[in-house]
């Protein structure tokens, strides 16, 4: 392992730390089972232990104890200790976004603004421990108050993807913690350490103010440790990120015992650029969302639609602004795309690219793995751009790599169309400086994402807005503006201060 990378471990006190689970300050049985290598030079950084079943019993156990205590807590005294959290994180900004770049191959840049939402939802979630208010009502009833309040949940379980290897966790942990629950993550497996960083943090903070063991626990696992949590009614909120398979699997074993689920999934984002776009802009926009994090965001750009007046124009200024991307380690701040998370991931690239073929796409920028000693991990590959037809199979499809695919179109109406026919529904945008389009885009007979942008690209989203999308992407909303009520439950309150009972509905009952 790299000196500096061995430093970065010490400062984050996890150089000795490779377990499994953790239910705050105390970890599990330090094991090997799960091998985490780097996709930026293909080294091996850890080797962490694999949550027993056991093991997750004892933990979620733990965790209800945890919440008995903590939903006791005064939410802005929560709020308190979320705010230390955010100071953490502001101290190990520098050496967490390094590792989530190492670790995950996302650029150094990226990295670090993954740990700046981190510590914009803790400030969020500080706030907002004051503000989880519920409305007042005005009964039909003389001499009757009615209310409702919010209470929390209990054990909110969080699965997490690679791609924000710790951003999604600290957006469902920071407002679950706020509102009173206590937290059981799953991380991804093939980000392991980061994770390990992230609950040695925040256990340094719970320890620090007294907090009871269990109020976050780290559960490294497989697929398994999901199904455990999928189906354990003592979990009263499975929060997921990942894949539409993944989520559909997920809500049907927790819809099965009638719990709650949060899912972020799939996106097939497009960017309508339409002939009153300014072009520099609609440029920069497309080419950050489609090779940014090397197209292995949710809010990825994959999908261009283009009206014809400016398609020929505009795809050759995308030829050329490929033409200057500088692939290789993320951690060098001179290149703008790092690797593919793994080589699963470049075979399903490569796949995809076959396919694309396959269905009549025309490739303007060539994909392909690259080869040399800069790339030894064999997970760098050329992002690339095809022309395609909507209805292409696999441009329905979401691969998790840098492939753009360009669409041409006539009218605002029928970008539209295009833009909206695709199962998944997150995010969406359109380039123009026309009023007209930009309001019918998003208007009720516009975008039918969960995200729709004017002059801004597809990714990147700000913490305070809802974060989440329609279709095959699970209709959950996590992060800003009130998505904090998902991880609560709502009573209505009555209460009658008269002498006697009036019954709703002006029924009579006399005895
Ligand atoms: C994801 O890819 O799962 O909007 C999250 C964005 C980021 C979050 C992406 N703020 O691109």
């Amino acid at each position: 392992m790299k000196e500096s990378i061995r430093k970065i471990l010490e400062e984050l006190g996890i150089a000795e730390h490779n377990t499994g689970w953790s239910t705050g300050a105390t970890a599990g049985r330090p094991g090997n089972e799960l091998e985490s290598f780097s996709p930026v030079d293909g080294q091996l950084i850890a080797a962490t232990g694999l949550a027993p079943r056991d093991a997750y019993d004892a933990l979620v156990e733990t965790a209800q104890s945890a919440f008995e205590h903590w939903r006791t807590v005064p939410a802005p005294k929560r709020g308190e200790i979320v705010r230390q959290l955010g100071d953490a994180l502001r101290e190990k900004k520098t050496s967490l976004g390094t590792l989530v770049s190492y670790e995950m191959g996302k650029s150094l840049q990226e990295g670090l603004g993954e740990v700046q939402e981190m510590i914009d939802i803790c400030d969020f979630a500080v706030g907002l421990s004051r503000q989880l208010y519920g409305l007042t009502m005005h009964s039909e009833r003389p001499q009757h108050r009615m209310y409702e309040q919010w209470h929390p949940l209990g054990v909110v379980g969080i699965i997490s993807a690679f791609n924000f290897p710790v951003a999604v966790w600290s957006w469902n942990a920071a407002l679950a913690l706020v509102c009173g629950n206590v937290c059981v993550w799953k991380p991804s497996e093939k980000t392991p350490l980061t994770a390990i960083a992230c609950q040695t943090i925040l256990a340094g903070v719970l320890a620090q103010n007294g907090a009871p063991e269990g109020m976050s626990c780290l559960l490294i696992g497989g697929r398994e440790a999901g199904t455990w949590l999928s189906g354990d009614r003592r979990v009263a909120l499975v929060s997921a990120t990942g894949s539409t398979g993944m989520g559909k699997a997920v809500a049907q074993a927790v819809g099965g015992r009638l719990g709650k689920v949060l899912l972020e999934l799939g996106g097939n984002n497009a960017i309508i650029v339409s002939q009153h776009a300014d072009l520099d802009m609609a440029v920069i926009g497309a080419v950050f969302g489609a090779v940014g994090t090397a197209g292995q965001r949710c809010t990825s750009t994959r999908r261009l639609i283009v009206h014809e007046s400016v398609y020929g124009q505009f795809r050759d200024r995308l030829v050329q602004a490929y033409g200057q991307l500088r692939i290789g380690d993320p951690l060098d701040e001179q290149n703008h795309v790092g690797p593919l998370i793994d080589r699963a991931a470049v075979s399903a690239y490569e796949a995809a690219i076959e396919a694309c073929k396959e269905q009549g796409g025309r490739f303007v920028v060539v994909g392909g793995v690259l080869q040399g000693a800069d790339f030894a991990s064999g997970c760098y590959v050329q992002p690339c751009i095809a022309e395609v037809e909507n209805g292409f199979e696999i441009v329905q499809h979401e691969t998790f790599a840098p492939i753009l695919y360009l669409i041409k179109y006539r009218t605002l109406e029928e970008a539209i169309q295009l833009q909206n026919d695709v199962p998944q529904g997150l995010s969406s945008a359109i380039m123009t400086q026309n009023l007209r389009e930009a309001e019918l885009f998003l208007s009720a007979s516009g975008s039918d994402c969960g995200i729709a942008n004017v002059n801004i690209g597809t990714s990147g989203a700000e913490i305070g807005g809802a974060f989440g999308g329609e279709k095959d992407t699970g209709g959950g909303r996590e992060s800003g503006s009130d998505a904090w009520k998902a991880y609560m439950r709502r009573q209505t309150n009555t209460i009658n201060y008269s002498t006697t009972l009036p019954l709703a509905q002006g029924i009579r009952f006399n005895v």
